[in-house]
């Protein structure tokens, strides 16, 4: 899963792709190298972000979609928001994935849209909302709390009439979390594989990379490889990135590794 951030204060690129043109030319590029999905953002989640209001993430969002699907991107279109009108927007203009990382809980009738368009959607763990969120998170056991979450979000999905298998859960790797909190749910993801829908893990370029290594945001990408496969081994089946051909290359090879292909 490639991400394609059309905000101008996204953490590790914001204001790179903000024109539509120059978000299309990266999520093709990003096709090209392999990316199975686009993960088109207009409101960034990064700490301390401020909420965007669905009219600016609409107006983000909508013609960078129409220009993927009009180009013929050779990936799946996911939309990341948390608003049912922006999702609505972005599946009329191609999306068929929503990555809500509320997983329906600011917005419940996301849950409607998703299970009336047969649409694939994340459902992602998170302590809090962006603003807060890194304000001392506790935890009695991280994996477990996490987990526990994450089976109750699944069973509401499919309550509200989303299939089953069109869900993916991903522990929101940096949402309300410490450092140690990220690597121990990372080494101990096959708790979350456990829940037997496919895992998304998304720790590229992220924060807690940069307090291991003490490197700035673009020169995260030997801590992203190898958080990724590490949770490959582990069982996790979707890698959000913003380097898709790098991390590609390092999970065929993991995979052939481990999977014996
Ligand atoms: N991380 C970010 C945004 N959306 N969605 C899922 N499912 N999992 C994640 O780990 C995740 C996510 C944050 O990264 P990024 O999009 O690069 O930054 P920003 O939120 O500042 O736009």
């Amino acid at each position: 899963m490639g991400v394609l951030n059309v905000t101008p204060d996204s953490f590790s690129d914001g204001g790179r792709f903000l024109d539509a043109a120059a978000a299309v030319a990266h999520g093709r590029a990003l096709a090209e190298e392999g990316a199975d999905v686009l993960d088109v953002g207009g409101e960034s989640t990064r700490p301390g972000a401020a909420p965007v209001s669905a009219a600016e993430e609409l107006r983000r969002v909508v013609p960078a979609i129409e220009g993927l699907t009009a180009a013929g991107v050779a990936a799946q279109i996911s939309i990341d928001t948390t608003k049912l009108a922006v999702a609505e927007a972005a599946v009329a203009a191609g999306a068929t994935y929503v990555n809500d990382v509320t997983a329906f809980r600011a917005e419940p009738e996301l849950a409607g849209l998703v299970a009336a368009r047969g649409l694939d959607c994340c459902l992602m763990h998170m302590r809090g909302e962006p603003r807060t969120m890194q304000e001392n998170p506790v935890y009695d056991d991280v994996v477990a709390d996490v987990k526990a979450f994450l089976e109750q979000r699944l069973a509401a999905a499919v309550a509200a009439g989303v299939a089953e298998e069109r869900i993916q859960l991903d522990p929101g790797i940096g949402f309300g979390k410490t450092l140690a909190h990220n690597l121990e749910l990372l080494r101990r993801l096959d708790e979350i594989v456990a829940l037997g829908r496919p895992v998304v893990v998304g720790t590229s370029r992220k924060s807690f990379l940069g307090r291991l290594t003490g490197r700035e945001v673009e020169d995260r990408l030997p801590g992203t490889i190898a958080t990724n496969v590490l949770a490959l081994e582990r069982g996790a089946s979707v890698f959000r990135v913003h380097d898709v051909a790098p991390v590609r290359d390092a999970l065929a090879v993991a995979a052939a590794t481990v999977r014996g292909r």
